[in-house]
């Protein structure tokens, strides 16, 4: 069964109106629940059983009461300027285990946020990456290679949402702005970063790709029109840009909703290519997950007045699948760094009691053939092939 998470409806046959959650009604048991049991699984304790295991010892600093520590881990967070990102910044790095890189396009904004929201300043360090110019990208990479930190995480959580747009934008590059920044940016972002990960010595290297519920169509939401469809990839393989092709992936005519849930498919795709690819050589964690929606956050910016007045107690009390920006932070927080979801090729989502579970995934979104061509397809438009 195909539930996307606790919070919505699976379209699929054999789900009765009991098995869903929508109107708050328990989950089956079917499930596969992971209860994750804080206190046994702290970062302690994961030190004990992996500091055996490893041959890297300098992530290990012995402390004055003589027993080792873990070094700070060094985490880049992409648009941690507001809502699941600067949630995210903020729940890592008031656990002082680590280290933000907080990876944003208005800088001033970053720091303002950084510190309105209380993180202090020896947890954080901004970083000025516009995901929607390829230069910068590099230039980003450039800069935290030169800062000589290690990497040992990466979340890719930036995104534009143009829902209400008649006429498509576009990145510097002359990509259709939400592929060009949600999926184009990210995938080079990722794929110039990997090295950097690894290299690292910490014991457990993520990249986790934020993906969504609405790009998944075995789920209510991801049926709600436009649906998300990447067809042929005709447009995306002319390089979408409006001109010799289309500005959606599919070759059809521009929607911005469209894009935007194309986008996420996109990012749910390449999060199990990277695992299929670089995971056994690497031992890197890749990771996806839905956290819930949270949906007071600035990705609604664009929507209409009327929408945006709507929409959250719409999810609060209907769909029941609204989360505050704050829960939505911990648990991609826990993504980042909790040692029981270390799985790779995973995509996480959460039940009523906040509980992590391995979701699955509709067709299109784990549909290998696609994945492998998005990858080849992509790789020539960011100029790596
Ligand atoms: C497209 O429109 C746009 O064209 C496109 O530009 C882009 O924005 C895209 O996906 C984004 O959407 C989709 C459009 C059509 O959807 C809407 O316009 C609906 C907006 C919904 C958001 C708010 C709904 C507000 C409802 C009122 C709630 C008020 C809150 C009160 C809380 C108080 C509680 C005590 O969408 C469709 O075509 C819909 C198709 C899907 C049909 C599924 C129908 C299932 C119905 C499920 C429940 C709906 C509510 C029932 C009310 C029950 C009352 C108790
Ligand atoms: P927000 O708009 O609050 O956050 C998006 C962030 O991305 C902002 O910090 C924004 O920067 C940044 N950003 C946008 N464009 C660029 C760019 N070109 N370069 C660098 N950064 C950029 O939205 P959310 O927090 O809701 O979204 C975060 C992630 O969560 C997204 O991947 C979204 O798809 C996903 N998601 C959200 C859900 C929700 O219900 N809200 C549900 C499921 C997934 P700035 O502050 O400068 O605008
Ligand atoms: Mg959707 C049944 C559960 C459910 C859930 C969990 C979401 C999540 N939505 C659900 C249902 C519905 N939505 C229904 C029944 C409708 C028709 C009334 C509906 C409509 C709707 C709109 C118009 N929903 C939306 C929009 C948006 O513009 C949002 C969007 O598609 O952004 C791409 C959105 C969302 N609904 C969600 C979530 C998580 C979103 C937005 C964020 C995202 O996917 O990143």
């Amino acid at each position: 069964m195909a539930l996307q998470a606790t919070s919505s409806f699976s379209i699929h046959k054999e789900v009765s109106l009991k098995d869903c959650s929508l109107f708050g009604a328990p989950l089956s048991t079917h499930l596969k629940v992971n209860f994750t049991n804080k206190k046994e699984f702290n970062q302690r304790g994961a030190l004990k059983t992996r500091a055996v295991a490893t041959t890297a010892p300098s992530v290990n600093r012995a402390s004055t009461d003589g027993k080792k520590t873990l070094r700070k881990g060094t985490v880049i967070i992409t648009g941690a300027s507001s809502g699941l990102g600067l949630a995210t910044a903020k729940s890592l790095a008031e656990t002082g285990k680590w280290h933000v890189i907080m990876a944003c396009r208005d800088f001033l904004k970053a720091e303002r946020a950084a510190k309105s929201s209380g993180i202090s300043k020896e947890n954080y360090t901004v970083m000025h990456l516009d995901l929607s110019s390829l230069d910068s990208v590099r230039q980003f990479v450039g800069n935290f290679k030169q800062s000589g930190r290690p990497l040992d995480v990466l979340v890719c959580n930036a995104a534009v949402y143009l829902p209400t747009a008649k006429e498509p934008t576009f990145t510097a590059d002359g990509f259709e702005l939400s592929v060009g920044t949600n999926h184009l940016g990210h995938f080079l972002l990722a794929r110039l970063l990997l090295d950097d990960m690894k290299k690292s010595d910490y014991p457990s290297k993520r990249l986790i790709i934020v993906g969504s519920i609405t790009g998944n169509t075995n789920t209510l939401a991801g049926n709600v029109p436009p649906k998300a469809n990447l067809g042929d990839m005709r447009g995306l393989a002319g390089g979408i840009n409006g001109l010799n092709s289309s500005a959606m992936i599919d070759g059809g005519d521009f929607d911005g909703a469209k894009a935007y849930k194309d986008s996420k498919v996109c990012n749910m795709l390449m999060m199990q290519e990277f695992h299929r690819r670089f995971h056994e050589e690497t031992g890197i964690t890749f990771a996806s997950l839905y956290p819930g929606c949270i949906a007071t956050t600035g990705l609604f910016r664009e929507h209409i007045p009327l929408f945006r007045l709507l929409f959250p107690p719409f999810q609060k009390y209907i769909t029941k699948g609204y989360v505050s920006e704050e829960e939505s932070g911990k648990r991609l927080a826990q993504v980042v760094s909790d040692p029981s979801l270390t799985k790779s090729g995973v995509y996480w989502s959460w039940n009523n009691n906040s509980a992590s579970f391995e979701n699955q995934l509709s067709e299109e979104a784990s549909d290998v053939s696609k994945a492998q061509k998005i990858w080849e397809i992509s790789e020539k438009l960011v100029g790596l092939a």
